[in-house]
């Protein structure tokens, strides 16, 4: 067994959730925020057989899209430190369609 883990933009979580009910897999939706923007985001979570896996990430691919978004000039101190990608000034980023992480389930319990 394997759990899908996506993020992906808010846009696409509703058609996201719907095909993927259609499509017959259990599926839990999480309320997240990305830690470049800070902005929400929606974290999926998706339990399913291993044949089923390639099934899962077509939708995914299907459903979500990537978008341009402008990051705000937040942070803290911390964030002019060298190397973790702030620059203090607003910049284009591309996001998504989807970061997808699948991950081998050792047990599936429901007590
Ligand atoms: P955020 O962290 O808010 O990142 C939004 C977008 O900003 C990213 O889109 C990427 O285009 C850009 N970005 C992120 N970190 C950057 C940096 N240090 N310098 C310049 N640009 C940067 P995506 O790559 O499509 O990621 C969308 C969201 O997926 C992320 O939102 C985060 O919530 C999640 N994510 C992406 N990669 C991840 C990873 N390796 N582990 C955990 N979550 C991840």
């Amino acid at each position: 067994m394997k759990l899908v883990i996506a993020i992906v933009q808010d846009e696409d979580a509703s058609q996201l959730l719907s095909q993927m009910m259609t499509e017959g897999f259990s599926v839990t939706k999480l309320a997240t925020t990305g830690g470049f923007l800070r902005a929400g985001n929606t974290t999926i979570l998706l339990g399913t057989e291993d044949d089923r896996v390639p099934v899962a990430l077509k939708v995914i691919e299907n459903v979500c899209r990537s978008r341009k978004q402008v990051s705000a000039p937040h942070g803290t101190m911390m964030d002019h430190q060298v190397g973790n990608g702030y620059t203090g000034f607003p910049m284009e980023v591309t996001v998504g369609g989807a970061t997808v992480f699948v991950l081998t389930v050792d047990q599936f319990l429901k007590v």
